[in-house]
């Protein structure tokens, strides 16, 4: 994006990019209106007591007391006793520091991050079976040229819309496109082929189509041969996989289930592409094994115009999970468990490597042992509003409320800021440098267009400031720039490798494609072309066996419910619900039902109803939707108190990588009181 100035008004005007095609989607032209928000804020803020108000204070006294509150529950408790919590959203810089932060001034292990609620699945699947995980292993540009694509539990439409002209033009070049969802949203209705599966039915239907690929003899034999190992352990468990189970079992009728297969199996070029659909579930890391063991059997991995991907979502949600702010991770995509891996990063460092940390305790496993023994009693927040975005919020609410001590950054008072002892004002993105990696592995660069306001800082310059205050006056540059250069020095080597992209080279070549080892090495925009990351170079298939979700609907809980996004409104909602016009697009919290299921409850459109769960309840406009399933609801879940989606959602966990349960539990749905035509006006949770 670039900013147009008129006087003091500022526009956004989006830039031709070879990524977004100088399109943006509707909360890019509108985030200009937020650097100049009357509700942004100004200075650092202190709780004297917690009754009491959040009163101005300088940055001297702010940062004097967080570093003092670390020390004193770190004597008391240990190191651990402090955590850390970032965000995808962080630039590269910020997510490499906050993680050196964590481990060398705290010297706590206890830091992670929302992108555990994002994409840590499609990661986890992607190092099983590739030995790396970037997002997508080859440029968009590439899925024009893609025959068929089947788009899993993505609903690019609505949420990634300058991303979907790629798909337009797959389409306009004869290509077909098939996508599963159980709802019929934007992106499934431009779709040639909708499967409409049960949710939490997605491991099914992957099993499934390679069932049919197996029958109907599509599997390319000489690829599984030299690229792949495991084929026949997964060829065995596909055979149980047979139509009409998986029929029975997804909703997805038994010709579609030979259409897609057919579709994708007889294409010389094929894309599998998931995003949060299949991938936050209990068992979200099997169903990503489960498309990849299907591409990888049709031999569509490896190749020019192929592949499996994971559409990665926020702004810097790859760079954000590359550079140390997981709690298993070190920069450069390395492991904390790993010697060697420690010994190179403590060299950096200038630590001990013994002096280094272990892994800590995964996002909701942190947040739901806040303030008990044992557990994170004070802890900084940098790039999350956690209280409306984990999942069974009124549990992560009380959690955070019993800590000792809460400080949290951010640019506006978001939910989970309003309980902070400490708030922090920082600058905005057209504020401030540093670098993202987009969901291509494309490292690009964000430019300073405007001045902050006096009294805000960056998150840099916060860490580096809390960083000396706890004792380490060195190795915590506020630069960013210099905090790129040691970024890619630790990251040389490592999986995610920078140490050849430069901030100059960033801008002269419109982004560079990591692993890129040296100066003179071009990126690399395509992988595993010749070989995947594993040490045989061969691709892994993983046995993996359907098995119902964490909570499935009964009497009591008849309904799934499943919860995403709509285009108006961005996360958590701290950001967009204070653009006017964004609002007004997307006035309040809802929940989309199927009128014949409404009307057997006796709901009509637009009643408040109260949705129900084994975790609480919430209060939500019902909204018509005749193209969900009809044992399905969906809640976006970007609003706050008493409309928080978040209050119904699971937190049954991936036992690989630690994904909370929220695209499927059991629901209850009741009427609360019939609409007023003002309502929306009215209505307690329109405000911020
Ligand atoms: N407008 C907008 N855009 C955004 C965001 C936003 O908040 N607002 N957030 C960004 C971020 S961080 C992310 S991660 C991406 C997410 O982008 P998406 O993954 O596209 O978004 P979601 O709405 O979470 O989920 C996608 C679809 O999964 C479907 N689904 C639900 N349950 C299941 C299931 O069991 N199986 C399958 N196959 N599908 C299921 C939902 O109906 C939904 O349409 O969007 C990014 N873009
Ligand atoms: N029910 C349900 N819950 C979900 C999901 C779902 O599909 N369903 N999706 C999950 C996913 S994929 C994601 S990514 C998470 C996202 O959920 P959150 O992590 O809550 O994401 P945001 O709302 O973007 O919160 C970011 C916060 O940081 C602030 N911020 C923005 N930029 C910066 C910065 O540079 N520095 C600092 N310090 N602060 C900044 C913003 O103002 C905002 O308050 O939600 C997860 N929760
Ligand atoms: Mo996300």
């Amino acid at each position: 994006m670039n900013l147009l100035r008129d006087n003091d008004a500022v526009a956004v005007v989006p830039r031709e990019f070879p990524t977004n095609k100088g399109g943006l989607c509707q909360k890019g032209w509108t985030a200009a209106e937020l650097l100049s928000s009357p509700d942004r804020l100004t200075s650092p803020m202190l709780r004297d007591c917690r009754r009491g108000k959040l009163r101005p204070v300088s940055w001297d006294e702010a940062l004097g007391r967080i570093a003092a509150e670390f020390r004193r529950i770190q004597g008391l408790y240990g190191r651990d006793a402090v955590g850390v919590f970032g965000g995808g959203g962080l630039t590269n810089e910020k997510a490499y520091l906050l993680g050196k932060f964590a481990r060398v001034a705290l010297r706590t292990s206890n830091i992670d991050y929302n992108g555990r609620f994002c994409m840590s699945s499609a990661a986890s699947a992607g190092i099983k079976a590739f030995g790396i995980d970037r997002g997508l292993p080859f440029p968009l540009e590439d899925i024009p040229r893609s025959e068929v694509i089947l788009l899993v539990g993505a609903n690019v439409a609505e949420t990634m819309p300058p991303i979907m002209q790629y798909f337009e033009a797959q389409k306009r070049n004869g290509g077909r496109l098939i996508v599963a969802d159980p709802r019929a949203t934007a992106t499934a209705r431009a779709a040639h082929l909708h499967l409409q599966l049960t949710p939490g039915t997605d491991l099914a239907l992957a099993n499934g189509l390679l069932h049919i690929a197996i029958a109907e003899k599509m599997i390319d034999h000489e690829f599984i041969e030299q690229r792949t190992t495991g084929y026949e352990s997964v060829r065995r468990i596909a055979v149980s996989y047979w139509p009409e189970r998986v029929a029975r079992i997804t909703g997805v009728p038994v010709s579609q289930l030979y259409d897609a297969a057919r579709l994708l199996g007889r294409a010389r070029r094929a894309m599998v592409l998931t995003a949060r659909g299949p991938e936050q579930q209990s068992k979200s890391v099997d169903n990503v094994l489960a498309f990849i063991n299907l591409a990888l059997a049709l031999g569509k991995v490896g190749r020019l115009y192929c592949g499996y991907g994971c559409l990665t979502g926020q702004g810097n949600g790859q760079g954000g999970r590359e550079h140390g702010q997981k709690a298993d991770q070190l920069p450069g995509y390395r492991r904390l468990d790993n010697a060697e891996d420690r010994a190179r990063i403590a060299a950096i460092w200038r630590i001990d490597a013994d002096a280094l940390p272990g892994p800590g305790k995964s996002a909701y496993e942190m947040l739901q042992d806040l303030g008990v023994e044992g557990g994170v009693r004070g802890l900084l927040v940098m790039g999350s509003n956690v209280v409306v975005s984990a999942p069974h919020a009124a549990l992560v609410r009380g959690r955070l409320a019993a800590l000792d001590f809460l400080a949290v950054a951010d640019i506006f008072l978001s939910e989970t800021a309003e309980m902070a002892d400490v708030v922090l004002p920082i600058t905005q993105w057209a504020e401030e440098e540093g670098t993202m990696t987009n969901l291509e592995g494309r490292v690009i660069r964000r430019r300073r267009a405007l001045e902050p306001p006096p009294n805000v800082r960056s998150d840099l310059e916060i860490l580096s400031g809390l960083a000396r205050r706890l004792g380490c006056a060195e190795g915590f540059p506020s630069e960013p720039r210099a905090v790129f250069e040691e970024l890619r020095r630790a990251s040389a080597g490592g999986a995610a490798d920078y140490s050849g992209i430069s901030y100059e080279r960033i801008e002269r070549e419109n982004g560079v494609f990591w692993p890129c080892p040296s100066e003179a090495h071009p990126g690399t925009p395509r992988m595993f072309l010749d070989g995947f990351a594993t040490p045989d170079r061969r691709a892994r298939f993983h046995p993996v066996e359907y098995r119902s979700a964490a909570e499935e609907p009964d009497d009591d809980y008849p309904l799934y419910l499943t919860t995403g996004r709509v285009t108006a409104h961005y996360q958590s909602g701290n950001q967009t619900r204070r653009v006017a016009s964004l609002c007004k697009a997307q006035p309040e919290p809802f929940v989309e039902i199927h009128p014949a299921i409404a009307q057997t409850f006796g709901i009509a459109e637009n009643d408040m109803v109260r949705l129900t769960t084994r975790r609480g309840s919430a209060l939500m406009k019902a909204r018509f939707n005749h193209a969900i399933r009809m044992d399905t609801v969906f809640a976006p879940f970007h609003w706050g108190n008493g409309g928080c989606a978040n209050l119904l959602t699971n937190p049954a966990l991936d036992p690989i990588s630690r994904m909370p349960e929220f695209k499927v539990c059991a629901a209850r749905i009741d009427k609360v009181v019939a609409a007023h035509p003002d309502v929306a006006s009215e209505y307690p949770f329109n405000s911020q």
